[in-house]
Protein backbone atom coordinates (compact mmCIF):
# COMPACT_ATOMS: atom_id res chain seq x y z
CA UNK A 1 0.00 0.00 0.00
CA UNK A 2 1.18 3.37 -0.85
CA UNK A 3 1.96 5.82 2.00
CA UNK A 4 -0.63 8.09 3.10
CA UNK A 5 -0.52 12.07 3.32
CA UNK A 6 -2.64 14.20 4.53
CA UNK A 7 -3.56 18.04 3.45
CA UNK A 8 -4.57 20.06 6.00
CA UNK A 9 -4.83 23.59 7.38
CA UNK A 10 -4.67 25.67 10.56
CA UNK A 11 -5.63 23.09 13.51
CA UNK A 12 -7.41 25.90 15.13
CA UNK A 13 -9.84 26.58 12.41
CA UNK A 14 -9.88 23.97 10.15
CA UNK A 15 -12.52 21.69 11.07
CA UNK A 16 -12.86 19.79 7.65
CA UNK A 17 -9.32 18.72 8.12
CA UNK A 18 -10.30 17.97 12.28
CA UNK A 19 -12.63 15.37 10.68
CA UNK A 20 -10.62 13.30 8.18
CA UNK A 21 -7.38 13.31 10.59
CA UNK A 22 -9.28 12.55 13.95
CA UNK A 23 -10.89 9.31 11.98
CA UNK A 24 -7.44 8.36 10.70
CA UNK A 25 -5.73 9.20 13.91
CA UNK A 26 -8.15 7.55 16.51
CA UNK A 27 -8.37 4.80 13.74
CA UNK A 28 -4.58 4.24 14.43
CA UNK A 29 -4.19 4.46 10.09
CA UNK A 30 -0.50 6.07 9.73
CA UNK A 31 -0.17 8.77 7.67
CA UNK A 32 1.92 12.10 7.42
CA UNK A 33 0.92 15.17 7.47
CA UNK A 34 1.37 18.55 5.12
CA UNK A 35 -0.17 21.35 6.87
CA UNK A 36 -1.06 24.52 4.79
CA UNK A 37 -1.60 27.55 6.52
CA UNK A 38 -4.45 29.85 5.24
CA UNK A 39 -3.57 33.05 4.08
CA UNK A 40 -0.13 31.98 4.13
CA UNK A 41 2.72 32.18 1.10
CA UNK A 42 2.91 28.39 1.36
CA UNK A 43 -0.90 28.23 0.23
CA UNK A 44 -0.65 30.83 -2.14
CA UNK A 45 2.45 28.79 -3.70
CA UNK A 46 1.45 25.31 -3.23
CA UNK A 47 -2.44 24.78 -2.80
CA UNK A 48 -2.84 24.09 -6.49
CA UNK A 49 -0.95 21.17 -6.60
CA UNK A 50 -1.53 19.86 -3.42
CA UNK A 51 -5.48 20.23 -3.47
CA UNK A 52 -7.40 19.71 -6.61
CA UNK A 53 -10.29 21.49 -5.18
CA UNK A 54 -7.74 24.09 -3.67
CA UNK A 55 -10.01 22.94 -0.61
CA UNK A 56 -8.67 21.06 2.61
CA UNK A 57 -8.21 18.47 3.80
CA UNK A 58 -7.11 15.92 0.90
CA UNK A 59 -5.96 12.26 1.24
CA UNK A 60 -2.98 11.62 -1.07
CA UNK A 61 -1.72 7.87 -1.92
CA UNK A 62 1.92 8.41 -3.02
CA UNK A 63 3.60 11.45 -3.20
CA UNK A 64 1.27 14.49 -2.68
CA UNK A 65 1.26 16.07 -6.11
CA UNK A 66 1.52 13.90 -7.85
CA UNK A 67 -0.33 10.34 -6.52
CA UNK A 68 -3.97 9.65 -6.36
CA UNK A 69 -6.09 12.37 -4.69
CA UNK A 70 -8.79 11.94 -2.61
CA UNK A 71 -10.78 14.97 -2.10
CA UNK A 72 -13.76 16.38 -0.02
CA UNK A 73 -14.30 14.58 3.76
CA UNK A 74 -16.86 12.29 3.22
CA UNK A 75 -14.74 10.44 0.39
CA UNK A 76 -11.67 10.51 2.21
CA UNK A 77 -13.65 8.73 4.50
CA UNK A 78 -15.33 6.25 2.40
CA UNK A 79 -11.71 5.70 0.74
CA UNK A 80 -9.81 5.46 4.03
CA UNK A 81 -12.76 2.27 4.74
CA UNK A 82 -11.57 0.87 1.61
CA UNK A 83 -8.46 0.77 1.79
CA UNK A 84 -8.24 0.05 5.94
CA UNK A 85 -11.21 -2.05 6.55
CA UNK A 86 -10.06 -3.45 9.25
CA UNK A 87 -9.70 0.14 10.88
CA UNK A 88 -13.70 0.30 12.11
CA UNK A 89 -13.64 3.69 10.55
CA UNK A 90 -17.71 2.62 10.12
CA UNK A 91 -19.65 0.41 12.30
CA UNK A 92 -19.31 -3.12 11.63
CA UNK A 93 -22.92 -3.52 12.06
CA UNK A 94 -24.66 -2.66 8.96
CA UNK A 95 -27.75 -1.11 10.27
CA UNK A 96 -25.42 1.20 12.09
CA UNK A 97 -23.27 2.05 9.27
CA UNK A 98 -26.09 3.06 7.54
CA UNK A 99 -27.26 5.32 10.25
CA UNK A 100 -23.54 6.41 10.79
CA UNK A 101 -22.97 7.73 6.66
CA UNK A 102 -27.11 8.85 7.44
CA UNK A 103 -25.87 11.72 9.84
CA UNK A 104 -22.61 12.44 8.29
CA UNK A 105 -24.14 12.95 4.97
CA UNK A 106 -27.43 15.00 6.66
CA UNK A 107 -24.58 17.08 8.17
CA UNK A 108 -22.40 17.54 5.28
CA UNK A 109 -25.43 19.21 3.58
CA UNK A 110 -27.21 21.59 5.71
CA UNK A 111 -26.61 23.01 9.19
CA UNK A 112 -25.52 25.85 7.38
CA UNK A 113 -27.03 28.54 9.78
CA UNK A 114 -24.67 26.32 12.37
CA UNK A 115 -21.81 26.06 10.50
CA UNK A 116 -21.55 29.47 9.09
CA UNK A 117 -22.87 31.85 12.75
CA UNK A 118 -20.30 29.25 14.51
CA UNK A 119 -16.89 28.66 12.92
CA UNK A 120 -15.03 26.49 14.45
CA UNK A 121 -12.38 28.12 16.56
CA UNK A 122 -10.73 26.03 19.49
CA UNK A 123 -8.43 28.67 21.11
CA UNK A 124 -10.95 31.24 21.48
CA UNK A 125 -13.89 32.12 23.53
CA UNK A 126 -17.30 34.13 22.71
CA UNK A 127 -19.97 33.11 24.71
CA UNK A 128 -23.60 33.32 23.53
CA UNK A 129 -22.23 34.52 19.94
CA UNK A 130 -24.12 33.19 16.72
CA UNK A 131 -26.99 32.38 19.06
CA UNK A 132 -30.00 32.76 16.58
CA UNK A 133 -33.09 30.85 16.18
CA UNK A 134 -32.06 29.27 13.20
CA UNK A 135 -28.74 28.42 14.84
CA UNK A 136 -30.58 27.12 17.79
CA UNK A 137 -32.85 25.30 15.72
CA UNK A 138 -29.70 23.39 13.96
CA UNK A 139 -28.52 22.56 17.22
CA UNK A 140 -31.97 21.20 18.75
CA UNK A 141 -31.85 18.90 16.02
CA UNK A 142 -28.40 17.90 15.81
CA UNK A 143 -28.06 16.92 19.32
CA UNK A 144 -31.67 15.26 19.04
CA UNK A 145 -30.19 12.96 16.11
CA UNK A 146 -27.39 12.05 18.34
CA UNK A 147 -29.73 11.34 21.25
CA UNK A 148 -31.81 8.74 19.21
CA UNK A 149 -28.51 7.05 17.15
CA UNK A 150 -26.77 7.03 20.91
CA UNK A 151 -30.07 5.45 22.50
CA UNK A 152 -30.15 2.92 19.11
CA UNK A 153 -26.97 2.32 18.34
CA UNK A 154 -24.42 3.19 21.21
CA UNK A 155 -25.96 2.49 24.94
CA UNK A 156 -22.64 0.25 25.72
CA UNK A 157 -20.76 3.20 25.12
CA UNK A 158 -19.57 6.79 25.09
CA UNK A 159 -19.89 7.54 21.91
CA UNK A 160 -22.91 7.81 19.30
CA UNK A 161 -22.28 3.94 18.00
CA UNK A 162 -20.80 2.87 21.11
CA UNK A 163 -17.02 2.96 20.07
CA UNK A 164 -15.60 5.61 18.62
CA UNK A 165 -15.80 5.76 14.69
CA UNK A 166 -16.09 8.26 11.65
CA UNK A 167 -19.35 9.95 12.75
CA UNK A 168 -18.16 11.38 15.93
CA UNK A 169 -15.04 11.99 14.20
CA UNK A 170 -17.51 14.03 12.58
CA UNK A 171 -19.10 15.79 15.16
CA UNK A 172 -15.77 16.79 16.48
CA UNK A 173 -15.80 20.47 15.31
CA UNK A 174 -19.09 21.06 16.42
CA UNK A 175 -18.46 20.13 19.99
CA UNK A 176 -15.52 22.25 20.25
CA UNK A 177 -17.67 24.68 19.01
CA UNK A 178 -20.44 23.79 21.67
CA UNK A 179 -16.89 25.05 23.72
CA UNK A 180 -16.23 28.68 22.21
CA UNK A 181 -19.43 29.66 22.19
CA UNK A 182 -20.88 28.08 25.35
CA UNK A 183 -23.40 26.66 24.06
CA UNK A 184 -25.99 25.46 27.21
CA UNK A 185 -26.34 21.64 27.06
CA UNK A 186 -28.12 18.82 28.41
CA UNK A 187 -26.02 16.84 30.42
CA UNK A 188 -26.29 13.61 28.22
CA UNK A 189 -25.14 15.94 25.29
CA UNK A 190 -22.53 17.30 27.25
CA UNK A 191 -21.29 13.86 28.29
CA UNK A 192 -20.87 13.18 24.47
CA UNK A 193 -18.84 15.64 24.48
CA UNK A 194 -16.58 15.40 27.03
CA UNK A 195 -16.50 11.94 25.33
CA UNK A 196 -15.40 13.20 22.17
CA UNK A 197 -13.01 16.24 23.53
CA UNK A 198 -11.23 13.75 25.55
CA UNK A 199 -10.29 11.04 23.19
CA UNK A 200 -6.42 10.93 22.92
CA UNK A 201 -6.40 12.62 18.85
CA UNK A 202 -8.42 15.81 19.83
CA UNK A 203 -6.52 16.10 22.86
CA UNK A 204 -3.63 16.02 20.78
CA UNK A 205 -5.25 18.52 18.09
CA UNK A 206 -6.05 21.00 20.73
CA UNK A 207 -2.74 21.25 21.93
CA UNK A 208 -1.50 22.05 18.35
CA UNK A 209 -4.21 24.60 17.98
CA UNK A 210 -3.56 26.29 21.36
CA UNK A 211 0.32 26.52 20.19
CA UNK A 212 -0.92 28.60 16.87
CA UNK A 213 -0.54 32.41 16.51
CA UNK A 214 -2.26 33.03 13.37
CA UNK A 215 -5.65 35.22 13.25
CA UNK A 216 -7.28 34.78 9.82
CA UNK A 217 -10.06 37.30 9.47
CA UNK A 218 -12.43 35.06 7.45
CA UNK A 219 -12.74 32.53 10.40
CA UNK A 220 -12.87 35.12 13.13
CA UNK A 221 -16.19 37.00 12.86
CA UNK A 222 -16.38 37.81 16.44
CA UNK A 223 -12.81 39.49 17.40
CA UNK A 224 -10.46 42.32 15.80
CA UNK A 225 -7.28 41.34 14.50
CA UNK A 226 -4.67 41.80 17.29
CA UNK A 227 -2.49 44.91 17.21
CA UNK A 228 1.26 44.55 16.76
N1 LIG B 1 -16.77 19.87 1.30
C1 LIG B 1 -15.37 20.02 1.62
C2 LIG B 1 -15.17 21.34 2.32
C3 LIG B 1 -13.71 21.66 2.49
C4 LIG B 1 -13.49 23.10 2.94
O1 LIG B 1 -14.34 23.99 2.77
N2 LIG B 1 -12.29 23.34 3.53
C5 LIG B 1 -11.92 24.66 3.98
C6 LIG B 1 -11.11 24.57 5.26
S1 LIG B 1 -12.00 23.94 6.64
C7 LIG B 1 -10.97 25.28 2.98
O2 LIG B 1 -10.15 24.59 2.41
N3 LIG B 1 -11.04 26.60 2.80
C8 LIG B 1 -10.11 27.30 1.97
C9 LIG B 1 -10.74 28.28 1.05
O3 LIG B 1 -11.99 28.40 1.08
O4 LIG B 1 -9.99 28.92 0.32
C10 LIG B 1 -14.91 18.83 2.47
O5 LIG B 1 -15.77 18.12 2.99
O6 LIG B 1 -13.71 18.55 2.58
Amino acid sequence: MLPLTLVIANKNYSSWSLRAWLAMTEAGIPFAERMVKFDSADWATNIATLSPTRLVPVLWEGEPSDGLATFDTVAILERLHELHPEAAIWPSDAAARTRARSLVADFHAGYQALRSAMPMNIRSRHPGKGSTPEVRDDINRLTASWRRTHAQFGADGAFLFGTFCAADAYFAPVVSRFVTYAVELDADIRAYQQAVLGTPGMRAWAEAALREREFVPMDEPYADPPSD
